[in-house]
């Protein structure tokens, strides 16, 4: 279930917010809008174009000694980072840094928050991309595949029956929260259940990404041939390729038939239809969350997030094998997805370098909705039952919010 997102947040509508920013402006002074070098370095935060995420060291050596960038010309210890992975990693100009937040949703989730709130930082106009590795949905894609999310969705945040226990004419022991059965639209939200970042900056991660060369290898190559008897596993049994799908987060590392097909289901479920279940893994919806939350205090932009995952290992076995023989071989295409990180991460990254003055400074301004379930950052949710501010940002503390979200209150 380790997976790899690209994160970009933009500074889109955010000035009412601005003042937020919890240092003091006089750290800049003197600083200008150099990140780094000289004195006053310590003082001036430094200020990325892009910030890459990964959940574990692999994913994040995956980026030491390629040769158009080096992020180990810096390195910055961030109060609240992971005590495995204290550091993140810059470019000597700042452009460019990276960090590991640790496995799984509680680690991602700290590890971000501590990040957005980090005086060492200004990333108001700063691209985050998540970069991990996944489990992939033989019918999405394949070992090595690079993946775009444009929704990330909480599959397991529902109730849970062991599987022997569960009603009969359940087909799964998963039922959303405050509902009655596996197929009923949650009545009860918490609020991560669904993120939706920028498809618009999503279609261009996929151009730059389908000009970087991925890897394959004959271990993937003979696995993967096994899924080509069952012609809905076509798009396993084929070569890795870049693919726009969506991403589905559980601290539980699933496996198997009845489970992706029941998280399949939640995924359209939670969507209103719209998502497509493709990817596996154990963070995105914690960093979204951080993220979002950086977005309402102005400190990050929304739209400025990119979730890239590459396909490791497969979600369910090949047609006559059983899913723990699958899940027990544990990622036949772990080195090519690890690869592939940079492989199409990297013409991402130096593409919104390069084109910074002409278009991303300013950011890609998103033809959908993009924030949470709730509607926090503002607009009309395309998905669940609408927006709990009116279709304005979240701002100050509402007394009767509790209440609304309370089971039974969102009514759907
Ligand atoms: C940053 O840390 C890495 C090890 O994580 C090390 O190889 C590199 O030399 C360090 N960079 C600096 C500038 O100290
Ligand atoms: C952060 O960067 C933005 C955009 O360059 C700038 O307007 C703002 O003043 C900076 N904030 C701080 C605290 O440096
Ligand atoms: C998924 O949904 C389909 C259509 O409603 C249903 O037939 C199937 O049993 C569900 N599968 C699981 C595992 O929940
Ligand atoms: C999504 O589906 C739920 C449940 O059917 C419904 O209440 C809600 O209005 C739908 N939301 C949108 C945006 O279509
Ligand atoms: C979880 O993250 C995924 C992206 O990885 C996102 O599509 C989804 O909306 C997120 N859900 C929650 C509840 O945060």
């Amino acid at each position: 279930m380790l997976v790899s997102t690209f994160v970009l947040l933009s500074s889109l509508a955010l000035a009412p917010l601005v003042s937020a920013w919890p240092f003091s402006l006089q750290a800049v002074k003197g600083g200008g809008k150099g990140n780094g070098g000289g004195k006053g370095r310590r003082d001036t935060p430094i200020a990325p174009k892009v910030f890459i995420i990964d959940m574990f060291d692999d994913e994040g050596s995956s980026w030491f000694g390629i040769p158009e960038f080096n992020v180990l010309e810096q390195n910055i210890t961030v109060p609240g980072f992971s005590p495995l992975f204290p550091q993140a990693h810059c470019t000597q100009d700042g452009n460019i840094c990276q960090l590991v937040t640790g496995e799984a949703e509680i680690n991602a989730a700290s590890t971000i928050t501590a990040l957005v709130h980090s005086p060492k930082f200004n990333l108001t106009q700063t691209y985050f991309l998540i970069a991990g590795i996944a489990g992939i949905s033989p019918k999405l894609g394949t070992l090595g595949s690079v993946t775009f999310a444009r929704f990330g969705v909480q599959v397991a945040l529902q109730y849970e029956f062991d599987a022997r226990e569960k009603p009969a004419n359940f087909p799964t022991g998963y039922v959303p929260q405050g509902s009655f059965a596996p197929d009923q639209f949650p009545q009860e939200l918490y609020g991560t259940e669904v993120f939706e970042v920028n498809e618009d900056l999503r279609q261009f991660a996929i151009q730059m990404a389908k000009t970087g060369k991925l890897f394959d290898d004959a271990q993937s190559q003979q696995y993967r041939a096994n899924y080509a008897s069952n012609p809905a596993f076509a798009a396993g049994a084929a070569p890795p390729s870049v693919v726009a799908c969506d991403t589905a987060t559980s601290d539980v590392f699933w496996t198997g038939n009845l489970l992706g097909e029941a998280f399949e289901n939640t995924t359209k479920l939670f969507t209103n239809g719209t998502a497509t279940y493709c990817t596996t893994q154990q963070e995105d919806n914690g960093t979204l969350e951080a993220l979002m939350r950086g977005a309402l205090s102005g400190l990050v932009d929304f739209s400025r997030i990119i979730i890239m995952r590459t396909a490791s290992d497969f979600d369910r076995p090949f047609p006559g094998q059983s899913a723990a023989t699958n899940l027990f071989l544990m990622s036949p295409g772990f080195e090519i997805s690890i690869q592939n990180i940079p492989a199409a991460g990297v013409p991402i990254v130096t593409s919104i370098l390069s084109q910074w003055g002409q278009r991303f400074e300013r950011g890609l301004k998103p033809s959908n909705y993009i924030g949470d379930i709730f509607g926090s950052l503002g607009g009309k949710p395309d998905f669940g039952p609408g927006s709990l501010f009116g279709g304005k940002p979240a701002t100050l503390p509402k007394r009767s919010l509790r209440s609304r979200m309370r089971r039974g209150a969102i009514r759907v």
